[in-house]
């Protein structure tokens, strides 16, 4: 088959592209651990008042520092509302919606996921200096989404 030098010149690029963005997505994955932002936990978007342990939102301790919150976020606020959390602690998020598409997002921490119907997502973060952090939905969720915040405090 006749190929003329600039088409295997680009087929050359274009492999070779291929080649580095899968290497990119391979390191990406492997040695920085980047996965995607949607943990695999599903969870009925109906039943989520009565599936534990989002039937009782709120902090749970693990020990060692560490620490796990289950939040719920629905039209138009945060359950729970405020939480306290002692300095130092490394806490992982865990959030999820019975209603729409909600953001939950803790601004200078880093701490930003989508929550989706149906789905659990899962942030975690070290809470190193006491303060008060907004906690603010900033996916559009509806007549109401500007009300839609809540705070995690410090101490
Ligand atoms: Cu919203």
């Amino acid at each position: 088959m006749h190929m003329y030098r600039s088409e295997r010149l680009w087929m050359t690029l274009g492999i070779a592209m291929l080649v580095v963005f899968l290497a990119t997505l391979t390191t990406a994955a492997l040695v920085d651990g980047f996965v995607p932002p949607s943990h695999v936990q599903s969870i009925d978007p109906t039943k989520v008042s009565q599936t534990p342990p989002f039937d009782h939102p709120g902090l749970r301790k693990l020990g060692n520092g560490s620490y796990e919150a289950y939040y719920v976020a629905h039209i138009f606020s945060f359950d729970p509302q405020h939480l306290v959390i002692p300095a130092g602690a490394h806490v992982t998020f865990y959030v999820t919606s019975p209603d729409v598409e909600h953001g939950f997002s803790v601004p200078e921490t880093g701490v930003n996921t989508m929550v989706t119907p149906g789905w659990v997502s899962t942030v975690s973060h070290t809470f190193k200096t006491p303060g008060k952090f907004l906690l603010v939905c900033n996916e559009y969720c509806g007549a109401g989404h500007q009300l839609m915040a809540g705070n995690i405090e410090v101490k």
